[in-house]
């Protein structure tokens, strides 16, 4: 047997937590041959609920589950952590304003980076779902400055798989068969979906849709807004496609893309004009547990518009914290 990987997982009790910890603990995310020890952290008055989530877990005999714990204190979550997934965050309450929304978990995100940066595995990855994902992986990555900065990711691959269902049922297509395609910018919805570049079985899905109104128009606010749309339709916010996204996101970083893109929001390193260290969607491809930026991609006006217009929002957002940092 490998040696157990140790899993963090902040919001433990909160649903997209529900949604996830037990794909985990079966393999999905890190292989069907890799143990794994959970380290569950939420706020104290959810330890309860945590327990609970703890006994449905005892009670699957997952074969790769070595052990796991439950706790409120980034430190001890955090202790020794490989992976760490972070969900909990603050949600936005009646009356509070977006300003009050980014300073309320920008304290959350102070501490919880300044606790990786404290106890973590030097080589841990950190994902960071709870939203403003980007503006809080940024306040991590910075509250860390021991780790190295390309440790620190945000989720955009919800935007990323939203996008290409869009686009294999725009086409009749399998959406297996889609490559290429990729998100830019803020896990938001000023993202910039992009499929320029992508394929279907090898055929262009720009030349197979050939409608630049049905992309501005239809296909962008329908990924930008699917969120909300979720919200509408089940009363509830998105929660298993959200964790399915982070298994995704984790299960690529570590065992690899074998050369296909997907999209990750990372620290940036001056690619196409975004400044360095913001942490951006960017097309990547994975190998040996490491992503690279896809490089030398042609960016047309329409796609600079919409790439600056979600860079905006970020440097607000980082503009909105500067003084916590
Ligand atoms: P829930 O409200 O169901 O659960 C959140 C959990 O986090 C609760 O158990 C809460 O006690 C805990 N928590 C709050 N503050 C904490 C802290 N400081 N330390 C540890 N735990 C803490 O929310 P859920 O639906 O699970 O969503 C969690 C987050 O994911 C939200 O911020 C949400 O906006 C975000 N999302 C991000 C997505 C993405 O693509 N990046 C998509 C889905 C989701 O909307």
């Amino acid at each position: 047997m490998k040696k157990p990987v140790r899993v963090a997982v902040t919001g433990a009790a909160g649903q997209i937590g529900y949604a996830l910890l037990f794909r985990i603990a079966s393999g999905e995310m890190l292989g069907k041959d890799q143990p794994v020890i959970l380290q569950l952290l939420d706020l104290p008055q959810a330890q309860k609920a945590v327990q609970g989530v703890m006994m449905e877990l005892q009670d699957c005999a997952f074969p790769l589950l070595d052990s796991m714990i439950a706790t409120d204190n980034p430190e001890v979550a955090f202790k020794d952590a490989d992976i760490a997934i972070l969900v909990g965050a603050r949600p936005r309450g009646p009356g509070m304003e977006r300003a009050d929304l980014l300073q309320a978990n920008a304290q959350i995100f102070t501490v919880q980076g300044a606790a990786l940066n404290k106890v973590a595995s030097r080589d841990v990855k950190v994902l960071v779902v709870g939203n403003p994902a980007n503006t809080n992986a940024y306040i991590a990555m910075k509250s860390a400055p021991d780790l190295p900065a390309k440790n620190f990711t945000a989720m955009l691959r919800l935007d990323h798989n939203r996008a290409a269902s869009q686009l294999a049922e725009k086409t009749g297509k399998a959406v297996r068969d889609i490559e290429k395609l990729c998100v830019w910018g803020n896990h938001s919805p000023t993202m910039y979906a992009d499929y320029r570049f992508a394929t279907i079985g090898g055929e262009s899905v720009k030349d197979l849709i050939n409608d630049q109104d049905w992309n501005a128009n239809v296909f962008l606010p329908t990924v930008g807004k699917r969120g909300a749309a979720i919200i509408e339709a089940r009363g509830l916010s998105s929660a298993a496609s959200a964790a399915n996204a982070a298994i995704d996101h984790i299960r690529d970083w570590v065992l690899g893309t074998n050369g296909k893109w997907v999209t990750m929001g990372v620290p940036s390193d001056g690619s196409y004009g975004i400044p360095a260290e913001t942490i951006f969607g960017f097309p990547v491809t994975c190998e040996n547990g490491e992503y690279k930026i896809v490089q030398g991609l042609e960016i047309d006006a329409f796609s600079q518009e919409r790439i600056d217009k979600t860079l905006a929002e970020l440097q607000a957002e980082k503009d909105g914290v500067k003084d916590l940092l």
